[in-house]
This record gives structure tokens, sequence and C-alpha cells, in this order.
């Protein structure tokens, strides 16, 4: 049979206590591990997350000192290299969530005054999560123009590191791009096509998801720049990505959707989109080949999504 998918955006609170792995507790080889206030501090914050329900507002979180140090030296590194190594879209975006979000190297955002700006540019919100979602769950997110994000941040002896995502990475790495309409219409197709696919076909929008929204790069004025939030969210990667090293590749979700990747060391291998709209187009070429008995589409009048 079909599997089950969410049909209304309410359905996402089904998600909340379905995460992976790192949802209330941590690996022995997490950083984090040994640190027993650190262990309780994120408890608190996945509590609420997993106690969120649709339509309530977004957990607001009073980030302790250390908390703040830790994000303090993420931002003034990664800020260091957006000018030359990010999207032009991400540049254009990033001096305005600095005016309207509390975006600073002295203040952690909010998740609910990010939602509210991502839903006033391209309709994506965004609900707190424990953790990792399965690839299905959090791809089904995508089709509502919901974004799972994390609320934690990571351990403060490793803070250019973090085995999991956190709220630099949600929110440096992702909440940016989400606000660029053809990057959030990119990504919504990635979500559509996730709606009751079969679990090879989610391997396979995994990976396209993994190449491109976590991992891409975007040609710019003959140069190549980053829009993956993996990147984004990573001082090394970053550079590493962008230095001659690495095999890049012209974006095709056909050749994405089978290419297997790492996930604890940098890539070997990079996409590169001429941009967000023809990313779409080839990805929509790629999504006809996913077997399905019926078509979906999104109506956000009803944020429901209607089967023909
Ligand atoms: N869950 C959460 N919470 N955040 C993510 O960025 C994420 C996830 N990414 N689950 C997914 C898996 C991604 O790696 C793909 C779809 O497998
Ligand atoms: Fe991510």
């Amino acid at each position: 049979g079909i599997p089950w998918f969410p049909r209304k955006m309410r359905d996402l609170d089904a998600f909340a206590s379905r995460t992976l792995e790192f949802g209330a507790e941590l690996d022995a080889d997490h950083p984090g591990f040994h640190d027993k206030a650190y262990r309780e501090r994120r408890q608190s914050i996945t509590e609420n997350a997993k106690q969120y329900r649709y339509g309530q507002p977004l957990p607001h979180v009073t980030y302790s000192e250390k908390e703040l140090k830790t994000w303090n030296t993420v931002y003034t590194e990664l800020t260091q290299l957006y000018p030359t190594h990010a999207c032009k879209q991400y540049r254009y975006i990033f001096p305005l969530l600095e005016k309207n979000c509390g975006y600073s190297p002295h203040q952690i955002p909010q998740l609910q005054d990010v939602s509210e700006f991502l839903r006033e540019c391209t309709g994506f919100r965004l609900r707190p999560v424990m953790g990792l979602l399965s690839p299905r769950d959090f791809l089904n997110g995508l089709a509502f123009r919901v974004f799972h994000s994390t609320q934690y941040i990571r351990h403060h002896s490793k803070p250019l590191y973090t085995p999991e995502p956190d709220v630099c990475h949600e929110l440096l790495g992702h909440a940016p791009m989400l606000a660029d309409p053809d990057f959030a219409e990119f990504s919504h197709q990635i979500g559509l096509a996730s709606l009751g696919a079969s679990d090879e076909d989610i391997d396979r929008l995994a990976r396209c998801y993994w190449f491109s929204v976590e991992f891409g790069l975007v040609k710019e004025d003959g140069q190549v720049k980053a829009y993956g939030a993996g990147l984004l969210s990573s001082f090394g990667e970053l550079q590493y990505a962008l230095s001659n090293e690495p095999q890049l590749l012209p974006w095709d979700p056909f050749v994405a959707s089978k290419q297997p990747y790492p996930i604890t060391q940098y890539q070997p291998v990079y996409f590169v989109a001429d941009s967000f709209s023809s990313a779409t187009d080839k990805f929509l070429q790629f999504a006809e080949t996913i077997a399905r008995p019926f078509s979906v589409w999104y109506n956000p009048y009803s944020q429901t999504i209607e089967i023909v």
C-alpha cells in the first residue's frame, strides 16, 4: 500500500515524539555526553519541542552566557566568509535578518521571530523539533512549507563542530535561504514529491535534498557560491567546497539521487545549479519518475494536501 502521509498541517503533530537517535539522549561520542548540566539543558529544550502542537507560539528560550559565547564564536567566524562564499540570495537576506529578527553576534534569534519573517517572505514557517526526524517525516514537512528546526545549541567545548543539527545550523544555514522565493519553491517541490513515496524513492529524494538544500552550490557571474545549509553553517567545509579540492558536477537530480555520501567528513562531490528555478525544473523532471498512482498539490488557503 501507499505509506501514510500528512494531509493537513496539524497532522505534523504526529512527528513530535518520533525523532531518531539524538532526540533527548546523547551518544557516548557526543562532545556533551559527560556534561550533566548540558544534558539537562538539552532535555528541557527538547521537552518543549516534544510538547509543541500546531498553532501554538514557538517556545521562547533564554540562552545562557555560555550558550551565547558559543553562538558568538560561530557567528563571528562564519560572517567573515559570507561576503565571498555565500550566494547572492543569502547575502541579500542576511542583513534583513539582522534588522528584523535579532540576528547578531550577541544574540541567538528566537524561532518565533524567524518563523514570522519567513512566513511574510515565502510562507515557510519553522516548527520546533527534538532532533533528527526520519527522512520521510522531515521531507513531508516541507510539503506544507514547514521547516523542522532544533532549538538547542552545540556543546561549548567544540564550537566549530556538531554531529547533528543545532540552532546555529538551522538559523545560519537554513533560515536565510528559506526567505528566498525560488529556493522556497525548490524545497517545497522536494517535499511534495515525498508524500506517499516508497522507501526507495524516499532514499533517492533524501540524496537529492542532501546534495542541494544541505550541500548545494550555485553559479553566479562565472563563479561558484554556496547555498547549502551544511556549508553555510560550517567554517571549514564552506572554504573547502569552494577550493579546487572537491569534484564539482552540474546539478542533476538523476545523478544526485544515486550518489552516496559520507556524513562525518567533508563531501568529495558537490553539485552546482545554474539557478534555483532551473534546479526546480530539473527536479520536477526527476520527480515524474517517482511512481505514485495519484498526484498532489498544496492548498495554501486550507493548508491541506489535495489529491488528484
Ligand atoms: N531532521 C531534522 N530535525 N533536521 C534535518 O535537517 C533533517 C532531519 N534532515 N532528518 C533530514 C533528515 C535529511 O538529512 C534528509 C531528508 O535525509
Ligand atoms: Fe540541515
